[in-house]
């Protein structure tokens, strides 16, 4: 190692209820051992606290999107995730992220990737992680990118301009079937799961079968060592009968404990992503 530094542009965004770094390909290393020693170090990881750089010190705000011009038929640009671990020196591409994704077309028109229409602007979208494509509606008054808004979502504070997103060919992506196991119910290790992968491979379990209310917050799930080490022992089990194989060291599957909705919707959902609790919910998870 010596002192020398290399000035890197990149543009911190929050997308949803994640926030990352959002780089051009271009201007990341093209080896890909030599990228995530960059992202890492970018990220300040691994360190909890991230405190030597960009992360925040958990899952969710320690993400990466990498984007170019596409070169694909129909399509704007291309975008990687990747997801860096704040606490171990590593950085996945096993997983997509539709949270982040919301921040993929305002950086690409930022970055001139797209031509901004006045009024609204496409972007489509081919997300590599899951070799599916989404359409993001970015707002572009003037041909100016619009951040203000009165959209509000759970888990960020305030009202902001709205990104919808059409999702056009997600299911089964990751694990070749939107039901895996060809079962739209099973029981695993005595407890009734659904296996579902409509652009994120997600357990859906009963958080009354965990004799928890499903209404605890995420500090309180994360203190409660049984519970984790059961669903734990459940994603393990569960891995290989989604087509995912030895799940240990991947993000995936996500695993949500469903309760009856108590404050609007239909559902009410706590999510581990798995080790971590979701302050609110994944964007893909949630299709
Ligand atoms: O499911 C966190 C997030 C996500 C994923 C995670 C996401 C999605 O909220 O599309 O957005 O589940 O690791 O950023």
């Amino acid at each position: 190692m010596n002192n020398s530094q290399v000035a890197v542009p990149c543009s911190v965004m929050r997308g949803g209820t994640s926030k990352g770094l959002y780089f051009l390909a271009s201007d990341l290393p093209a080896d890909r051992a030599a990228r995530d020693t960059f992202l890492l170090a970018a990220m300040g990881s691994p360190d909890v606290r991230e405190i030597d750089g960009m992360g925040g010190g958990h899952p969710l705000t320690s993400k990466v999107a990498v984007v170019s011009k596409s070169e694909r038929d129909g399509i704007d640009v291309d975008y990687l995730f990747l997801q860096v671990w704040p606490d171990r020196a590593e950085v996945s591409d096993q997983q997509n992220c539709g949270n982040i994704l919301a921040g993929v077309g305002p950086f690409a028109i930022e970055k001139g990737l797209v031509p901004a229409a006045d009024g609204v602007t496409p972007v489509a979208i081919y997300m590599e992680n899951t070799d599916s494509k989404a359409t993001a509606f970015v707002e572009t008054p003037g041909g100016v990118v619009n951040y203000a808004g009165t959209a509000r979502i759970d888990g960020v504070p305030g009202t902001h301009a709205p990104i919808n997103i059409n999702f056009e060919d997600v299911a089964g992506s990751s694990c070749g079937a939107l039901l895996p196991t060809g079962n739209v119910v099973d029981e695993v290790l005595g407890v009734q799961v659904t296996c579902i992968d409509n652009g994120m491979p997600v357990v859906c379990l009963n958080a009354s079968d965990f004799g928890i209310t499903g209404y605890e917050t995420p500090a309180e799930l994360e203190a409660n060592a049984e519970l984790k080490a059961r669903v734990e022992e459940i994603r393990l089990a569960v891995g290989p009968l989604m087509n995912l194989g030895d799940v240990t060291n991947k993000t995936v599957p996500k695993m949500s404990l469903l309760a009856p909705a108590r404050d609007g919707g239909l559902l009410s959902t706590r999510t581990f992503i798995p080790h971590r609790v979701h302050e609110s919910i994944g964007v893909l998870g949630a299709v």
